[in-house]
């Protein structure tokens, strides 16, 4: 990208323009979606300008919660849950929400409903806030299965039947990679405009890649397959370059890096927690329906993770995601085991 060029752009994709663009292409649209997006966009900023203070305002440190996964709450975390609960619940467009940091299902009451269903993380990689280090939003949506009373079978759907998904980084720069069904996109915050303008159009992962991302320290605990395949990305015996390690242990960062640069990044099961440590809802099925959109791949060690019917809407699964070539070597390894 021509940086120089950049300042002196004058005609501007900002993310309300691109998302009035595609409505635009369904003439039956009410503008419900693009709504309910602009909704989630005011929460990124608002998040954005908070992890951006919180060193300054002292917002960081234990809030003196833990929330239903039993992880000690950050002051950041609840406020980036309320502030996405309440823009969510106000867009008007919503009936059902999932919030990592709630135990329960939020049902919308009536006079707030639309057809909508979002799962989100409000501030995913909490372990990674009180060192400055990337950390994002992550949320999937999906429309009420039939137009009744909101429940929870209307969020545990496959996540091959969602509608869109996205991230927000909030990182060196504020990014927001948006998936409609129709490919990714990728936003810059210009903080001057307070907007978040087009950047990465059309994000494709390259079919193979060089790095693979995984908290190695678990290695003594994983299954076969997966310490095949890592070892295979050290030592491969095909006369390729051995791979390159990064883990930041941000899962929206790990997979912002992989989905730009290529390569996987892997959560898998092993000894201790035989579903892994990801949440289906709103960390393997939005990652994973971006990921299919740039033409990558993502894989439970099972099945096509989108395929996955969750049962309940805390639930994790194991994940290996990125390029597609590359997912393709660790279903093959699982394939190979199944059949010994
Ligand atoms: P965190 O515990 O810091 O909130 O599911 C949350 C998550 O971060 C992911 O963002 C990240 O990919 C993963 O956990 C890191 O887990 P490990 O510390 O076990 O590697």
């Amino acid at each position: 990208m021509d940086h120089a060029a950049d300042a002196f752009r004058t005609d501007l994709m900002t993310i309300t323009r691109f998302v009035l663009n595609e409505q635009s292409k369904h003439p039956e649209s009410r503008g419900d979606f693009s709504i309910l997006l602009s909704h989630i966009v005011l929460g990124c900023k608002f998040v954005c300008a908070a992890v951006n203070k919180a060193g300054l305002a002292k917002l960081i440190g234990l809030a003196g919660e833990t929330n239903v996964q039993g992880e000690e709450q950050k002051k950041l975390d609840v406020l980036s849950n309320e502030v996405f609960v309440k823009a969510l619940v106000s867009s008007g467009r919503t009936c059902i929400l999932v919030s990592e940091e709630d135990e329960d299902a939020i049902i919308v009451e009536p006079s707030k409903r639309g057809k909508y269903c979002v799962v989100f993380d409000p501030l995913d990689g909490s372990s990674n806030i009180d060192c400055g280090v990337s950390i994002g939003t992550i949320f999937g949506i999906y429309m009420i299965k039939d137009g009744g009373e909101p429940s929870l079978e209307d969020v545990l759907q496959p996540g091959k039947n969602m509608l869109a998904a996205g991230y927000c980084m909030y990182g060196s720069s504020c990014t927001l990679v948006l998936s409609t069904g129709s490919g990714v996109n990728g936003f810059t915050l210009d903080p001057s405009l307070g907007e978040f303008i087009l950047t990465h159009p059309d994000i494709k992962i390259p079919k193979k890649g060089k790095i693979y991302s995984v908290n190695e320290g678990n290695a003594k605990n994983w299954d076969g397959p997966t310490a095949k395949y890592v070892e295979k990305c050290k030592f491969p015996t095909d006369g390729s370059s051995a791979k390159s390690l990064r883990y930041i242990g941000s899962m929206v960062a790990d997979v912002h890096r992989t989905l730009l640069y290529g390569g996987v990044f892997l959560y898998p099961a092993d000894k201790k927690s035989p579903n892994g440590k990801l949440r289906v809802l709103y960390e393997v099925f939005p990652m994973s329906f971006l990921m299919e959109q740039a033409g990558g791949q993502s894989f439970t060690g099972k099945e096509r993770s989108l395929d996955l019917v969750p049962k309940k809407i805390h639930e994790r699964s194991p994940i290996f995601l990125g390029s597609y070539d590359d997912v393709e070597e660790i279903k093959a390894l699982y394939a190979a085991e199944e059949n010994t």
